[in-house]
């Protein structure tokens, strides 16, 4: 690097000292603590996002939030050029970026990661970041770290996105790169003129409205969800959306609210209670790309019913099959793949019920970026982790498939239901983000499904009935020693383990249970399922047991 790329570098740098002895890692989806221990960290991810998007030249994107964490936490994730997740080739760049201690020695490593990449640091042309944050206090001042990263590349400019949902980001980040309008207007009405294509395509026998149903009540987990789909909400007029929770009603961001909470606790949120027994209601976590659904049961003193992530996939893959069934029925136009991509912890009753569609049922490891990838490998992909994480994913050779079918229709009648299935699945294509999951996007389709299919949010949660299951978590000296295969269901090390996990799930019918190591918390965790609640109460204890005898607590 130049003098001058190198004298801006100790410069800004000098002014982010790294916190002592705190270990950052990226994780599974960026790096996340208490706020205060950040803004060194942000600092040179903006600079790592900047030499992405000199390397790519492309726009990069950076958000700061710490989805479902306390409100004193932060954190901060990159959006890639194709507006997913940073490319895992770059993570341990940016692992040992956080952890460089002096800025004489962050200048080494990016001079020694340059030059393996083939980054040209010559400061010629510009490249562009975009900046979202959510509501969180800090975000302010992080924001203003991340911009002090990005320009102190020679070339690269910060571009400053406002508060924004998670998903927003990385769908503007996509948007620009593939040359389209990106600004938040324009998220908006793509998502609301696709929605309003849909129910227009709604069949008519099906349309009703029972007072019941007409409404969903949204926890916007006291995040920028909430504020967002008010946004939102107004552009559309076959759908009523009441939000509570949203960060403007004085409430404490993912505190006894929040999809996250609504999942693990399965008890309704703050703000909501006995008065909308029945009621379709719906959780966004603190920054919008997780989704979960429940039902209030009428003196359920707290309890809820959950609809999660599983049974959105569900809802997602029989309306897509139908699509592709009117699609192929007469004309036998297109032989579209569609595949479905889940993770260990999905019920095993969504898995044997998805089998039973015929569909086809892929594992990965559990976090977003290894599900997105598999369900790219198809025409259609759709991908769910049960706790609301998840999108579905077009080819582009099947988009533009679908756009030179539906382009004859509009030049001729469009009545076949060939016809309306093509502009159907075109206008999915649109509304669901392409990006990554995103809450507001999924709220939108599981309501026009509901629509189309004439169903209540029960008829919806009667597809399938859970398996009874339990999550526990387990402390250990250390949870890296614990490695898996096949999609985290096998342990390989510590030897023996996964024997002794078998022989203990074997005495249960309908007995499923495996450990892995969490990426976001020093711990280990385990699932188990059984045809009970006490069974899998008892699995998940004794297999618990197993862990902590095999690798020893603190
Ligand atoms: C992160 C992941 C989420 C995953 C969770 C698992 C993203 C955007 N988020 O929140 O997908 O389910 O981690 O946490 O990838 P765990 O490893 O602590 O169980
Ligand atoms: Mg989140």
């Amino acid at each position: 690097m130049n003098e001058e790329q190198q004298s801006l570098l100790l410069n800004s740098s000098s002014r982010f000292s790294p916190p002592q002895g705190v270990k950052l890692s990226y994780g599974t989806a960026g790096f996340r603590a208490d706020a205060s221990l950040l803004p060194s960290t942000v600092f040179r991810i903006g600079i790592l996002a900047a030499l992405r998007s000199l390397q790519t030249r492309s726009v990069i994107g950076i958000m700061i939030t710490a989805s479902h964490n306390k409100v004193s936490d932060n954190g901060v994730k990159i959006a890639d050029p194709n507006g997913g997740m940073l490319s895992q080739r770059w993570e341990p760049f940016a692992d040992a970026l956080a952890n460089a201690p002096s800025p004489q020695n962050l200048i080494l490593l990016i001079n020694e990661f340059v030059e393996k990449e083939g980054i040209s640091l010559d400061g010629v042309g510009v490249v562009e970041v975009l900046l979202g944050r959510d509501t969180r206090p800090s975000g302010d001042a992080l924001h203003e770290a991340a911009k002090q990263g990005v320009t102190s590349i020679v070339g690269a400019v910060a571009t400053d996105m406002g508060i924004l949902t998670t998903p927003q980001l990385h769908w503007m980040v996509r948007a620009r790169n593939m040359g389209m309008r990106a600004s938040e207007k324009d998220y908006f009405e793509q998502l609301s003129s696709s929605f309003r294509c849909l129910v227009d395509l709604v069949p008519t026998e099906k349309i009703k409205f029972d007072g019941v149903n007409d409404k969903v009540v949204v926890d916007g987990a006291n995040g920028v969800g909430g504020v967002k789909l008010k946004d939102l909400g107004r552009l559309l007029n076959s759908l009523a959306i009441e939000v509570r929770n949203s960060s403007e009603d004085g409430g404490i961001l993912n505190d006894g609210v929040g999809a996250d909470y609504v999942q693990k606790e399965k008890v309704v949120p703050h703000g909501f209670g006995s008065k909308d027994a029945w009621i379709r209601c719906a959780s966004l976590d603190g920054d919008a790309d997780r989704l979960v659904y429940f039902i209030v049961p009428p003196e359920s003193s707290g309890r809820i019913d959950l609809v999660d992530g599983d049974k959105i996939l569900s809802l997602f893959a029989l309306y897509i099959k139908e699509q592709l069934n009117f699609l192929n029925e007469k004309e036998d136009l297109n032989q579209a793949r569609l595949g479905v991509v889940q993770t260990a912890y999905a019920n095993g009753a969504s898995t044997n019920y998805l089998k039973q569609l015929g569909l086809e049922v892929n594992f990965t490891p559990t976090g977003v970026k290894y599900l997105h990838e598999k369900a790219a490998e198809f025409d259609i992909g759709i991908y769910f982790e049960a706790n609301g994480h998840g999108t579905v994913l077009f080819s582009e050779s099947f988009i533009e498939w679908l756009e030179a079918r539906t382009n004859k229709i509009s030049s001729g009648s469009k009545d076949s239901e060939g016809e309306k299935a093509a502009l159907r699945l075109l206008a999915v294509s649109k509304l669901i983000n392409q990006a990554v999951g995103d809450a507001l996007s999924g709220l939108l389709l599981v309501e026009v499904i509901l629509q189309h299919m004439g169903w209540s949010i029960h008829r919806w949660n009667e597809l399938y009935h859970d398996l009874p299951s339990r999550q526990l978590k387990v402390k250990v000296a250390d949870r890296t020693a614990v490695v898996t295969t096949n999609a985290e269901t096998v342990v390989v090390s510590p030897p023996g383990l996964q024997e002794a996990i078998n022989e203990e799930t074997d005495k249960y019918p309908q007995g499923r249970c495996f450990v892995r190591p969490s990426g976001t918390e020093d711990v280990v965790r385990v699932y188990a399922e059984a045809s009970t609640q006490e069974t899998a109460d008892t699995l998940a204890n004794s297999v618990a047991k197993l862990v902590d005898q095999f690798l020893g607590s603190n």
